[in-house]
């Protein structure tokens, strides 16, 4: 298959990138690198490596002529306009299940992270501070109320690890789901008004731009923390901003942002904010099973098989 052009257009995972090369011809984001020798190769290109991250908007797909396929390495693929590749018939997958422990870890991590303050209790103990006399006093997370955004895969698993806290497990999703046991609240606000840890994980996207917004800091309040393991885009960074400053909420544990891999000057000066760089399913066991995925859909696509694991949108493609 050396002969089938694949233009990746992300920074590709070293898991990834000697895969594809050693079968594709990978072009390496000529689109943003080398306009004119991207529109030499433009018309030829077959398929598209991205990440969970990466953009491919419709103006790029409509540079593409031959393309039949966007895989993309992750779960998310918000940056991917569905709809324009659909209509030209382009595949589009991603990397679903295989990620679900990893990022519900993480969202577990930072949630105990920011209640325990234990990136400070590091640094009391390395700065010699101990000798002064103990820490201030931090936040119980057994038996306190999860209320989680977004119930799908990744929120189920959450949900699961919350029970193991003895943890009171309730969600807002767009609509309540039938086989989940947990509350259901119709929608964010509620939900943040009747929890302790406020744990978001619902696709990125326009239908979710800014959903945690002021009126649902307000409502989680000062016995409150926000844990964000989805999109960026999904909370009003300006407002958690305000939020944090004015002492509205309790505290927050962050691994996504509005414009990775920039953070405000202001969130990084919280103390009672815990922030990663978008590690969610950084492990190695776990970006080995994406990288294989993502591999896996193009490979079969392009021997004739179906692939893998499309998008919902492209799930039910003949
Ligand atoms: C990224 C993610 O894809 O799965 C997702 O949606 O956000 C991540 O796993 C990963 O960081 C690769 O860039």
């Amino acid at each position: 298959m050396s002969h089938i052009d694949v233009l990746s257009v992300t920074k590709l995972s070293p898991l990834l990138e000697p895969q594809l090369r050693a079968v594709f011809n990978l072009h390496d984001r000529v689109h943003e690198t080398d306009p004119a020798a991207f529109a030499k190769i433009a018309p030829s290109i077959r398929g598209i490596a991205a990440s969970g991250e990466s953009k491919v908007p419709a103006s790029l797909i409509a540079q593409l002529p031959a393309l039949e396929i966007i895989s993309v390495f992750g779960v998310g693929y918000d940056g991917v306009d569905v709809a324009a590749a659909k209509a030209r018939n382009v595949m589009v997958t991603h990397t679903p299940n295989v990620l679900n422990d990893d990022v519900a870890d993480l969202a577990i991590g930072l949630m105990l992270a920011a209640a325990r303050q234990l990136p400070a209790a590091d640094r009391y103990v390395k700065e010699g501070q101990w000798p002064n006399g103990p820490m201030p006093l931090a936040r119980k997370v057994s038996g306190a109320r999860l209320g989680i955004v977004g119930m799908g895969r990744i929120g189920q698993a959450i949900a699961q690890r919350g029970l193991a806290f003895n943890m009171s497990i309730a969600y807002t999703a767009r609509s309540a789901k039938a086989d989940i046991p947990y509350q259901y609240f119709p929608n964010p606000t509620a939900l943040a008004a009747e929890c302790d840890y406020l744990v978001v994980i619902t696709p990125g996207g326009a239908a979710t731009r800014k959903l945690i917004n002021a009126e649902v800091l307000q409502a989680l309040g000062t016995k409150g923390i926000l844990v964000n393991v989805a999109r960026g885009s999904v909370v009003d960074e300006a407002a958690l901003i305000e939020a944090l400053q004015n002492g509205v909420i309790g505290g927050a544990g962050l691994d996504v942002f509005e414009s990775e891999p920039h953070v405000p000057e202001a969130l990084r000066a919280f103390p009672h904010v815990v922030l990663a760089p978008h590690i969610g399913s950084a492990t190695s066991q776990t970006r080995q099973a994406m990288a294989d995925l993502a591999f896996n859909n193009l490979k079969s696509h392009f021997e004739g098989h179906a692939v893998y694991t499309p998008v919902p949108e492209c799930a039910h493609k003949g």
